[in-house]
């Protein structure tokens, strides 16, 4: 294809607004992970978008918030350098006329950088009366000169194309990045061990799964087949956690090997034998050394 235009797009907002979900609306493939909770995300997730002569880098990021951890500094930093050297942004938000201060801080770093920002008011199939959206445009509005505006469910992709329409004319000039059919940059242990995790947060309560984190010690194709052996290790923060992720006889570690697996298998196409470990790692989110080993650097 014949790129003429193309840009790195950063996908921003407050925690738990779904900016994954539309990372992966607008791919039209699952490459990040959701969940109910907030502060899902902890790295910065690339997806690439190449069509109709443009090519669009889009850099889903954590959600912004007052980092209480290392792992949450981390995180605010991951959302701190994506804004430093995007072509434009997406501000996610709920479909609320109130800004919390994350979202202000946001407003105000693109504000500076003087970056062209498309506001995605996401979840309106939540919306049941419609014309509630015009106070809530008018409230954003008033704060950013956004390049458009553009009301969205991620959820149903309602809007989603014309949200990439919008984002795609904030391109500047420019030269393909990716070959044609990339999606993603992150490797496929990066993508399992998210998978590992996304289900952690989906069948764990409370501060658990956020003090979880996953290492992929092995991934590796048998010889003469196309089973894909891989050994995962789950670190958390407390020998109570471990019990609970455990699980009685084992049920809760079965139940997120199995639904882990089934996604893995999906998307690398081949069959997958998962051995999942647990293992205690004090207050992992505050040493420096062992977030760098986890991946968190
Ligand atoms: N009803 C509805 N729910 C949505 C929509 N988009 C996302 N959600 C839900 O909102 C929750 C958060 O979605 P995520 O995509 O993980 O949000 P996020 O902004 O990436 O969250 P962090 O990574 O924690 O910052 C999940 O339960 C999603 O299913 C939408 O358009 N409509
Ligand atoms: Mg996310």
């Amino acid at each position: 294809m014949d790129v003429k235009h193309s840009g790195f797009v950063a996908i921003i907002g407050k925690p738990n607004v779904g900016k994954s979900t539309l990372l992966n609306a607008v791919l039209g493939e699952k490459i990040a992970i959701v969940s109910s909770k907030p502060q899902t995300t902890r790295n910065r997730i690339t997806g690439v978008v190449t069509r109709g002569g443009a090519q669009l880098v889009f850099l889903d990021t954590p959600g912004m918030h007052r980092a209480r951890t290392k792992l949450g500094e981390y995180m605010v930093k991951t959302v701190n350098e994506s804004i430093a050297d995007v072509d434009a942004a997406i501000l996610v938000v709920e479909p609320e006329a109130e800004q919390n201060p994350a979202e202000l801080e946001l407003l105000e770093k693109i504000g500076r950088r003087k970056i062209p920002a498309v506001l995605a008011v996401n979840k309106i199939d939540t919306v049941r009366h419609k014309e509630a959206l015009i106070q809530i445009i008018a409230s954003w509005s008033r704060l950013y000169d956004f390049a458009a505006v553009v009301p969205v469910s991620a959820a149903t992709r309602d809007g989603v194309d014309l949200l990439l329409d919008e984002v795609t004319r904030l391109m500047p000039e420019g030269p393909q990045y990716f070959p044609d059919d990339t999606l993603t940059d992150q490797p496929e242990r990066a993508v399992a061990a998210e998978i590992i995790r996304e289900k952690l947060l989906m069948l764990l309560n409370d501060e658990i799964p956020h003090g979880t984190a996953v290492s992929i010690d092995k991934m590796h194709e048998r010889e003469n087949s196309e089973l894909i052996d891989i050994e995962a290790v789950i670190y958390c923060e407390k020998e109570s956690h471990k019990g609970i992720i455990i699980g009685k006889g084992g049920e809760m570690l079965k139940k997120v090997g199995t639904l882990a697996r089934i996604d893995i298998e999906r998307l690398i196409g081949n069959k997958v034998n998962l051995r999942l470990w647990v293992k205690v790692k004090d207050d992992w989110r505050n040493r420096e050394g062992v977030l760098k080993t986890l991946g968190y650097d």
